[in-house]
């Protein structure tokens, strides 16, 4: 089957939710042109997390790759244009460890380009009126790790398979917990700027 894999990752940092997540499973089976959508959601740690992707790289019929992750902080849709080789976090991953000046991938390049027409997404998603930017940093975290790894994979191969990913903000009810003073965007308009993001990489 022709398909895209949109991956989502599990809450982290003490939240019960991950928009990333929810957008996930909100779009498994949906057809956007002639391609139909595949969802995984990952752990937030960085063998695991490659380990649950590695395997869906090889499947047949896999045309795209659109990586979603919570960026805390961000305002808008934040399409991100590069991963780079290093994990370095103080937030303890899933396993509760924190990695320092890792390399993603030893002795890999420095950094790889995301293969989805960035630009353009970005373009659709302003024309239509949702905030969003094209971003240089996916972080040093898991969302970073991710891109680059499956950037990485794929390359290896010689694969035509496109990958990329999108970073989206805090829930407004992961705000309301919080207590703080935090941008967020509710879910639909999220749900919104993935769909019109894949409209744009089935074109
Ligand atoms: N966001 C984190 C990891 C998981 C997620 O949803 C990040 O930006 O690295």
């Amino acid at each position: 089957m022709r398909h895209i894999l949109v991956t989502g990752f599990e809450p982290f940092a003490g939240d019960s939710v991950n928009p990333s997540q929810e957008l996930a499973k909100a779009l498994d089976g949906r057809r956007f042109g002639a391609l139909t959508v595949r969802s995984a959601i990952l752990p937030v740690q960085h063998e695991a997390a490659r380990d649950a992707v590695t395997p869906l790289l090889t499947e047949p019929g896999l045309e795209a790759v659109v990586q979603l992750g919570l960026a805390n902080g961000r305002a808008r849709i934040a399409v991100e244009c590069v991963g780079v080789n290093v994990l370095d976090y103080r937030l303890p991953d899933a396993h509760g460890d924190v990695l320092q000046g890792v390399p993603c991938v030893p002795g890999g390049p420095a950094a790889y380009w995301s293969t989805l027409p960035v630009r353009d997404i970005v373009e659709a998603l302003t024309g239509a009126g949702i905030p969003a930017y094209l971003s240089y940093t996916a972080g040093t975290y898991l969302c970073n790790f991710t891109l680059y790894s499956t950037l990485h994979t794929l390359g290896q191969r010689g694969s035509a398979v496109r990958a990329g990913f999108i970073h989206v903000p805090f829930l407004p009810a992961m705000v309301a917990a919080h207590g703080l003073e935090e941008p967020s965007m509710d879910l639909g308009l999220s749900l919104r700027a993935v769909e019109t993001a894949l409209d744009v990489v089935a074109g």
